[in-house]
């Protein structure tokens, strides 16, 4: 099937010389460095976006400054929690120029933006925007000895801590992006925010939406343009809060520059190599499902999608042979053809990297499907099937960050734990099984920030996520989140 036709406020958009937004407006300097913009399911170059110069990125951090000290400072908590809701109705009322945006630079499925992105970052910030008048100190009564018959009281007060930067990737752009800027605004803290180089776009038109729901100007502030604007960021005095979501590298980077500048606060969202455990009882059927669902993805590019899979080995020859079947017969194309089932990867260098991982698979002889560059001029891959050569095969430590899914077999819950735990990531792992009491067993024992059972990668922003050992530190969602972003500060008096 061929490409759905691009609505004609997307093409304007992609016209428009796209920029950065700061202080209320979209802002093209003239004479900028310009960025190409690729569409990864034709290589085509979208539209050339403006890197923001140095003297942006300080004019979007003052805005940001001064809305924190004037007018969002001074938005009661729940006029905050309104416009975060207006903001809500403004993205689903333009939903699908929203999806266009976002699949055209990341290579994403329209599909996935329309059902899941952008539906679920108009829930996510709903949810958020009722916490706002739900921030809170505490009262408690000081021990202190009263010598003269006087009494003390304390409380605390939850306060906002500034100016936040967000530094965000390609895979989600406008999902990840929105849960930082609604973290930070319903705390009554203001935003900088950088999205990935390679999709600046629909987070630009939030920014848009945001002034439209009555945000002020300042408030929220996008600056795009290279991992150099992320550095200023991150050094700069007026930046109380980093927020980074990316990979594990820069985010070593991200965390040792912030601790450095002025021990600034610092979250960190990092990648993983996540363990999926399908036991004895595992339904064939189910299982096959499960892992298309969650391990393919959007090319299996999510940072907690299972990698690694544990298969008890009396059903691993079975789910692996119909796995591959229902991988070979994936139809492939391009993000905005609604038949598509598997789609390009997000950039060229993501592409050079995956085929890469092919070399080494098929050197070794570890491919049971998959594992072959599909014709361009997209950046297509088969999605692939390795069998691991042993626990410490490279393809179990190792974030591919594709659709490159390893497969050990086990025999006993004891050796399965310990191959589990052997990662230096633990950001999300999942227990496949109908016996409950296994599993119950067993998560306690699984060193990661998430377990699921019966399922993975699912978020849900009552359900704090974030991951442990090296992949990262800090909680997004349910009201972990607020601890993140607010400082507490204690108040005693004497009467
Ligand atoms: O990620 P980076 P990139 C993995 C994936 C991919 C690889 C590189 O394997 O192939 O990372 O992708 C900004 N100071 N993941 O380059 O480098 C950068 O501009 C401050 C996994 O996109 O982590 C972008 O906005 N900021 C991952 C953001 O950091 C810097 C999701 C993320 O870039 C910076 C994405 C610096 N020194 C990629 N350098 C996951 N697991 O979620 C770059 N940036």
């Amino acid at each position: 099937m061929s490409d759905i036709p691009l609505l004609s406020s997307v093409q304007r958009f992609l016209d428009s010389n796209p920029g950065s937004f700061v202080d209320g407006r979209s802002v093209s300097e003239p004479g900028a460095e310009r960025f190409e913009l690729f569409n990864p399911s034709n290589a085509s170059v979208l539209t050339l976006v403006s890197h923001a110069s140095e003297a942006l990125v300080e004019r979007a951090v003052q805005a940001a400054s001064g809305a924190f000290h004037g007018s969002w400072g001074s938005t009661t908590p729940y006029l905050r929690g309104v416009a975060l809701n207006r903001l809500a109705d403004l993205i689903e009322a333009n939903a699908e120029e929203l999806a266009q945006l976002e699949s055209l630079s990341s290579g994403k499925s329209i599909h996935l933006t329309r059902q899941l992105e952008v539906p679920q970052s108009v829930v996510f910030l709903r949810y958020f925007a009722g916490w706002a008048t739900k921030i809170h100190g505490q009262t408690m009564t000081p021990s202190l000895p009263s010598f003269q018959g006087e009494q003390y009281a304390a409380f605390t007060l939850r306060e906002a801590v500034g100016v936040v930067a967000g530094i965000t990737p390609w895979n989600f752009s406008l999902m990840i992006g929105l849960w930082k800027i609604a973290s930070a605004l319903t705390c009554g803290c203001t935003i900088v925010l950088k999205p990935s180089e390679f999709t600046p776009l629909s987070l630009l038109r939030i920014a848009e939406l945001a002034i439209e729901a009555g945000i002020p100007a300042g408030a929220l502030n996008i600056v795009n343009g290279s991992g150099r604007i992320g550095q200023q960021l991150i050094g700069h005095k007026d930046i109380a809060k980093v927020s980074f979501t990316g990979s594990v590298p820069t985010g070593v980077a991200v965390g040792k520059a912030a601790l450095s500048a002025n021990l600034t606060r610092v979250t960190l969202e990092l990648g993983g190599k996540n363990p999926a455990a399908f036991l004895a009882d595992v339904d064939v059927d189910a299982a096959v499902e499960g892992i298309l669902q969650t391990a393919y993805v959007h090319q299996g590019q999510v940072c907690a999608a299972p990698e690694r899979l544990y298969i008890h080995r009396s059903k691993v020859e079975a789910i692996c042979a119909k796995l591959a079947e229902r991988l070979g017969a994936m139809k492939v194309g391009g993000a905005l053809d609604e038949a598509a089932q598997f789609g390009p990867l997000a950039n060229k260098a993501h592409h050079d990297k995956i085929l890469g991982f092919f070399a080494q698979a098929n050197a070794r002889g570890q491919v049971i499907c998959g594992g072959k560059p599909l014709p361009g001029p997209g950046y297509f891959v088969q999605p692939t099937l390795l069998r691991a050569l042993d626990e410490h095969d490279p393809f179990l430590q190792e974030e591919t960050f594709g659709p490159i899914v390893t497969v050990l077999p086990f025999d006993n819950e004891d050796e399965l734990v310990r191959m589990m735990n052997d990662s230096p990531f633990g950001l999300g792992a999942s227990v496949w099984t109908n016996d409950l009491a296994k599993a119950m067993r067993l998560i306690p024992r699984i060193e990661a920030g998430t377990v699921w059972v019966n399922m993975h990668t699912f978020l849900d922003p009552a359900v704090p996520f974030g991951g442990v050992k090296g992949s990262g530190i800090g909680r997004e969602f349910g009201s972990a989140f607020i601890d993140d972003y607010t400082e507490l500060k204690s108040v005693m008096m004497r009467f």
